[in-house]
This record gives C-alpha cells, sequence and structure tokens, in this order.
C-alpha cells in the first residue's frame, strides 16, 4: 500500500548532536511502523506512513546517543500491538512500550503485553488521528490496566482541558501526556491556555508530560526556538515530571521531517543544568518504565 499523499518519511541522515546525553539516556517517545509486509497497516487507519523498522529505530538510538527507547503504539497500528511486541522481544531491557488497546483484549491479552515490556496504554484525542472512544468505554480500561500498575499515555490539546478535566482527574493511574499537550505557540508562555496547563500539571501530582515535539509546534522552523520558552518553563517548574522524547519516525510532517540531531541538540537549551538533563533523559524515565 503506497504512502499517504503528502506523506513525508523520516530524515535519511540527521546529523551527528553535538549535545551528549548522559549514561543510560531514554528516548521516551518513539514508534515503529510495520514493515507493512510483515506487520501490515490497519484498515481502520487514518494515513499510511513509510515503514519505520526497528532495526532503523535501533541504529538511531545509538547514533543519537541514547540507550533506550520506549515505543509507543501508533494509530496507524491501532489495537494490533505485533509490530510493537516485536521491537520490545528484539531490545530486551533497552526498550519499554506503550500499547493501543480496545475493551475486546483479554486478560491474556493484557498479560502478554505486560510480559513484552509495556507499561502503558494510549489514550488518543486528537480528531485528524482516531475515531473517538466512548469516555465510559476508556474508563473501564484504565481500571483493567491499573493493577497492572501500567499509566496512561494522553494525548490531547491542552486547549480542551477545561472540558476534559474532570475525565483525565477520574483516571486511576498516573498519566502521561504526548507532547506537552501541544501548546500554541503564538499565544505564548503567557497565555491563558498554557498557564491554565502549568496550573494543572501543579495540582495533579502524578500527572507527567513529553517535552517533545517542537517541530510541530513551531511556527518558524528549526531549530525550534520558538518552542524553547514552553519546554523549559515546563521542565524548571516539574523537573521530576518531564521525559524526553524523539518521536521518530515523525508521522504528519506537514512540510519537512525534522533532523534528530537538532532535536536532540535542543536538550540543553530546555534542560539547563546537568541535574536537570539527567532527570529529564534517565532517572524519571526509568522510574515510570523500568522499575
Ligand atoms: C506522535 C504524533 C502523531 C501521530 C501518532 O499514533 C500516531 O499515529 O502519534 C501525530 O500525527 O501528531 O505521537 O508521533
Amino acid at each position: 500500500m503506497a504512502m499517504s499523499a503528502g506523506y513525508i518519511p523520516f530524515h535519511p541522515n540527521p546529523s551527528k548532536p553535538k549535545y551528549k546525553p548522559p549514561a543510560g539516556a531514554v528516548d521516551a517517545h518513539c514508534h515503529v511502523f510495520g514493515p507493512e509486509a510483515v506487520f501490515p497497516f490497519a484498515p481502520k487507519r487514518k494515513y499510511t506512513p513509510c515503514d519505520a523498522p526497528k532495526e532503523t529505530l535501533f541504529q538511531r538510538r545509538d547514533f543519537l546517543g541514547f540507550d533506550k527507547n520506549v515505543i509507543v503504539q501508533a494509530t496507524c497500528h491501532d489495537t494490533d500491538n505485533r509490530a510493537l511486541v516485536d521491537a520490545l522481544r528484539s531490545a530486551g531491557d533497552k526498550a519499554r512500550g506503550v500499547a493501543f488497546v480496545g475493551e475486546d483484549i483479554t486478560d491474556a491479552g493484557l498479560k502478554e503485553l505486560d510480559a513484552a515490556g509495556v507499561k502503558g496504554v494510549r489514550f488518543n484525542f486528537i480528531k485528524r488521528l482516531v475515531d473517538s472512544t466512548p469516555k465510559d468505554v476508556m474508563q473501564r480500561i484504565a481500571t483493567r490496566i491499573a493493577p497492572l500498575g501500567w499509566h496512561i499515555v494522553v494525548y490531547f490539546e491542552h486547549a480542551d482541558l477545561d472540558e476534559m478535566g474532570p475525565f483525565l482527574k477520574s483516571l486511576p493511574t498516573p498519566l502521561v501526556f504526548d507532547h506537552m499537550a501541544c501548546p500554541n505557540v503564538k499565544e505564548g508562555v503567557d497565555g491563558k491556555h498554557f498557564q491554565n496547563w502549568l496550573k494543572a500539571l501543579d495540582a495533579n501530582k502524578t500527572w507527567i508530560t513529553k517535552v517533545t515535539c517542537p517541530e510541530r509546534f513551531t511556527l518558524v522552523g528549526p531549530p525550534y526556538d520558538d518552542v524553547v520558552p514552553f519546554a523549559r518553563a515546563i521542565v524548571e517548574r516539574f523537573p521530576d515530571r518531564v521525559i524526553w522524547g524523539t518521536d521518530w519516525p515523525h508521522p504528519n510532517m506537514p512540510k519537512e521531517a525534522p533532523d534528530d540531531g537538532l532535536l536532540v541538540d535542543m536538550i540543553p537549551k530546555i534542560a539547563t543544568t546537568a541535574e536537570q538533563q539527567h532527570k529529564l533523559l534517565v532517572d524519571n524515565p526509568m522510574r515510570i518504565y523500568w522499575s
């Protein structure tokens, strides 16, 4: 099956980052896609990406100076977690996973994911990526995964916080938010939505956020300096509740695939001390995914 029209494949030869991550650093948000010939994309998918197999992911991990990955199930595979599980089994202790499951998953299915290194499920509220799942279904899934010690990864836009807050607060596990919950750079760090988001993080001590995807939110393009103040404000205020990832292979970029080396070189701009960097890249992801 051909890639979706306009789909931009990942950068073929990223630059070697100048910033060297600390030993044991975790890329806590990345995906595997296919390969389609082995792990076909889901009939329900909203886009068809290029293949982005585990071998390339592991090469990029090593090239960029990382030790481990957290692989997040992407919507193009829907609830078929086989490519994810295969990558986790190949990586051994060097990867953990976040799955996407439906209510129909059996207890044995959950146990198998757990044994492969899955530590959470993803609830995706981004309309261009998924058809919405009723909240009561999500509640029931949450109730079933909580006893496994898993968490829930939430992909939503913090502009929807007022509407979503009560539901999010009702969930029984820690929450890990994708991509800073999608800041609107135009509104600025002092904008109402971003400030409300900071307040929500302050009030909910089991909420963790990824400070990822400047390339999705930038208005000016690489090296994405206009997104730095958002990520930095979060890291400074919540140093123990932030994690970082590349988002390789960068699905659905509108204009260009980011140079992963440039993304790594942003880290010292958003976490400005060695202590903050160690928490962001090692201590926090290890606590959430490896303990
Ligand atoms: C991301 C972001 C996107 C896609 C997916 O599951 C997905 O298909 O997550 C996106 O298009 O914003 O997390 O990589």
